[in-house]
């Protein structure tokens, strides 16, 4: 039989920070030191279990989270090493719905670099409790000290170390716990217990900032503390655990995962002051039947069962994985369980439980725990399960809006369709990478978090699906309108031996407001025109809207009214009067002082307060027009703008070069706007391309 944890002995976790800090190394020495991997696999071997995915072995990094559990002092702990790469964020976003603590890991050679800030940004919106682990302590120019002051000054938090280094660099040789006062080398034959005498004053210094941080949590506490009595162990242990949970202050811990030190008080830590699922008296959700109506679950065994999927993954062998995070109740093999997203009910055919590539099957799993299924055919990430007669439903997962655009073009069909199917793939694993044809720019777009993202992606697919596309910057989907009321008459009159082609018609347009598409109607009196043809002129009139009359993009947001014309009894027929509302309404759109229409996207600009001004600026020559700007948290603000859509798709190189990398911007289509005149080549010649590469392709 699996052992059952109850919640209260399970800690999910999850390990972040910028690439290459060793996330994933110490994902590994967690679980060797823990005693459920007999060896120490390594990037460099390619043999770590979390980094499994043939294409991570060969780049040497994480693409996708895994999960892994082990146990460490009766208690289990569920760990997700994410992809450190930003543009790849979505995964710990995904992750952040799963756990109740963060691990994130600073490199003590490369420092807070721009990565660990975007990443770091991320976490914090998280409220959940966190720590820092200073890693590769044992690497050259290590400072663990002036890293704490760089955390502070950039951070603007308060850190606590709970551990410092015994020597650093080559003479890394160790962590001390302040908490206990202990030593942990790294040659396990130093059996010392001794302070070294080279960091006791330091020890004291810490020793004492974390005593009074932790008696801060509580008045009686803080009391004793400062009548100058020592507080007990249960007594400190309490403050930390309550200033954790509250991220009153962020514990600081040092390690060298590569050697596996600092690795067991880590656990220890984890254990001791992370917060159990509990952390989460209670999840709320939405009834199905009643959206309006709120019902709650708790973290119980004999609470009616509900999950979260929060990460789907495609295994080459155990094909679809969906990870789920069990909300409440508990689940046993062959259950029957909603898919309440799909409204389909599914019998759970595998409860895995992972060591990163190594999975092994389950009977059950109960609340606070993290669990894979296994080809599931309905579970997509973001979709609650839930018992068949007890119906929740959570909140899909806020992923930020996408930054980078690129259109795809193929030459051939058949590539064309296993583009479509690889892509497919690649948004049911990660959810920030879409695409969509557009009808407009007869383009396949893909929107995603970055360059780099689509890079990782194209690259892969490429090779495994074998096929080859190019990628261009995305056309803009400009389209056409009307701005005056006109006129438009037009006669269709053919004679050419037995049946002839008659209909004729006088119709007016007006300018619609933005978005209100596209409105026919008809005031035709006395029979002028048999009501039979009016579907036909309206067809005729829609048509006309396709191609306007300044470089071809569809027409919209106008009125057409037709309201006479003359028929014959004989000639007259559906086709003449399409053919007769073609044109009236061409010739009118001509008259109308048409006018190019541009599409308008709403811009989030996350800025260092520093950059503001060089921002702005850049936003000037971009025609973007600022709603305002706001504080975002301690060191970041927030521009809003509106800016054209098409100036918007060399942004991400231009707000990187501004902002030395910093900066970062979501934007979503908002609205359509008028083109100013000394854009309207652009559009033009646009459009010219279009037709040449629609004419090429029918040649082919
Ligand atoms: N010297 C040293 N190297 C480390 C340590 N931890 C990880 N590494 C190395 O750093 C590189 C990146 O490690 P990895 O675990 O893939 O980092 P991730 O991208 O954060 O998951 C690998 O070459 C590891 O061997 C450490 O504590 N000390
Ligand atoms: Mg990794």
């Amino acid at each position: 039989m699996d052992k059952i944890y109850s919640a209260e002995f399970i800690r999910n976790t999850v390990i972040s920070g910028a690439p290459n800090v060793g996330k994933t190394t110490l994902a590994e020495a967690i679980l060797f030191t823990s005693g459920k991997i007999q060896h120490m696999g390594s990037i460099e071997k390619g043999n770590t279990v979390m980094d499994f995915d043939e294409e991570e072995i060969k780049r040497k990094m994480s693409i996708k989270t895994s999960l892994a559990h082990t146990e460490w002092k009766d208690t289990k702990i569920n760990i997700l090493d994410v992809p450190g790469i930003p543009d790849l964020s979505g995964e710990l976003r995904s992750a952040l719905t799963a756990v109740e603590s963060i691990i994130f890991i600073i490199s003590a050679s490369s420092g807070i670099s721009i990565d660990c800030e975007k990443n770091w940004t991320v976490a914090e919106e998280s409220k959940i409790p966190k720590l820092i682990l200073v890693n590769k302590m044992d690497t050259e120019n290590a400072d663990f000290y002036k890293l704490l002051a760089d955390m502070e000054a950039k951070f603007k938090k308060i850190f606590i170390p709970f551990a410092i280094p015994i020597g650093s660099g080559k003479d890394f040789s160790g962590i001390f716990d302040i908490i206990h006062l202990k030593p942990f080398y790294i040659d396990k034959n130093n059996k010392s217990e001794e302070i070294p005498a080279n960091i006791k004053d330091t020890v004291t210094k810490y020793r004492e900032k974390l005593f009074e941080a932790a008696a801060e949590s509580d008045d009686k506490l803080i009391e004793k503390y400062l009548n100058g009595a020592e507080l007990t162990a249960e007594e400190v242990d309490k403050g930390i655990k309550a200033s954790v949970k509250n991220n009153k202050f962020i514990p600081v811990l040092c390690s060298s995962a590569l050697n596996t030190t600092g690795i067991s008080f880590l656990l220890d830590i984890i254990c001791t002051y992370f917060p159990s699922p509990l952390f989460y008296e209670e999840f709320e959700g939405k009834d199905p039947a009643h959206p309006e109506q709120i019902i709650k679950r708790k973290q119980k065994a004999d609470e009616p069962f509900s999950g979260f999927i929060f990460k789907t993954r495609i295994d080459p062998f155990a094909g679809k994985l969906s990870f789920c995070r069990i909300k409440s109740g508990s689940l046993s093999l062959g259950a029957e369980v909603y898919n309440v997203n799909k409204s389909k009910k599914e019998k759970i055919s595998h409860i895995y439980s992972a060591i990163g590539k190594n999975t092994k099957e389950n009977q059950q799993v109960t609340a606070g725990d993290i669990v894979l299924f296994s080809k599931q055919d309905s579970f997509e990430t973001g979709d609650t399960l839930s018992a068949p007669d007890k119906q929740i439903l959570y909140d899909k997962i806020k992923f930020p809006s996408p930054s980078y655009f690129v259109a795809i073009h193929s030459s051939d069909r058949k590539s064309g369709d296993k583009i479509a199917e690889a892509f497919h793939q690649v948004s049911l694993e990660d959810p920030t990478f879409t695409y969509a044809y557009n009808d407009i720019t007869k383009e396949l777009v893909v929107s995603c978090a970055g360059e780099i993202q689509s890079r990782l992606v194209f690259d892969n697919i490429k090779e495994r699906y074998k096929i080859s596309f190019e990628t261009r910057t995305p056309r803009v989907a400009y389209k056409e309108t009307i701005t005056t009321k006109a006129e438009g008459h037009y006669k269709h009159k053919k004679q050419s031996g037995g049946h002839g082609q008659y209909g004729e018609v006088y119709l007016r347009i007006e300018p619609l407001k933005r978005n209100e598409g596209f409105i026919f109607d008809e005031e035709i009196f006395g029979g002028a025109i048999p009501k039979n043809y009016i579907p036909a002129i309206e067809k005729g009139a829609i048509e006309a809207c396709l191609t306007g009359a300044i470089a071809g993009y569809p027409v919209v947001d106008l009125k057409v009214v037709a309201y006479d014309g003359t028929y014959h009894v004989v000639d007259s027929s559906d086709m003449s009067f399409k053919i007769a509302g073609l044109f009236a309404t061409k010739l009118a759109i001509e008259a109308a002082k048409p006018a190019l229409l541009e599409p308008i996207t709403k811009v989030k600009i996350f800025v260092d307060e520093n950059d503001i001004g060089s921002v702005m600026n850049d936003l000037n020559t971009r025609r973007g027009k600022v709603l305002g700007i706001e504080k975002f948290n301690e060191t970041t603000s927030l521009v809003n703008a509106f800016i054209p859509y098409g100036e918007m798709l060399t942004y991400s190189a231009a707000l990187n070069s501004i902002t030395k990398g910093k900066g970062r911007f979501e934007m979503e289509f908002s609205h359509y706007d008028f083109l100013p005149f000394n854009e309207y080549d652009k559009a033009k010649k646009q459009a010219e391309e279009m037709k040449k590469e629609e004419e090429a392709k029918k040649n082919q």
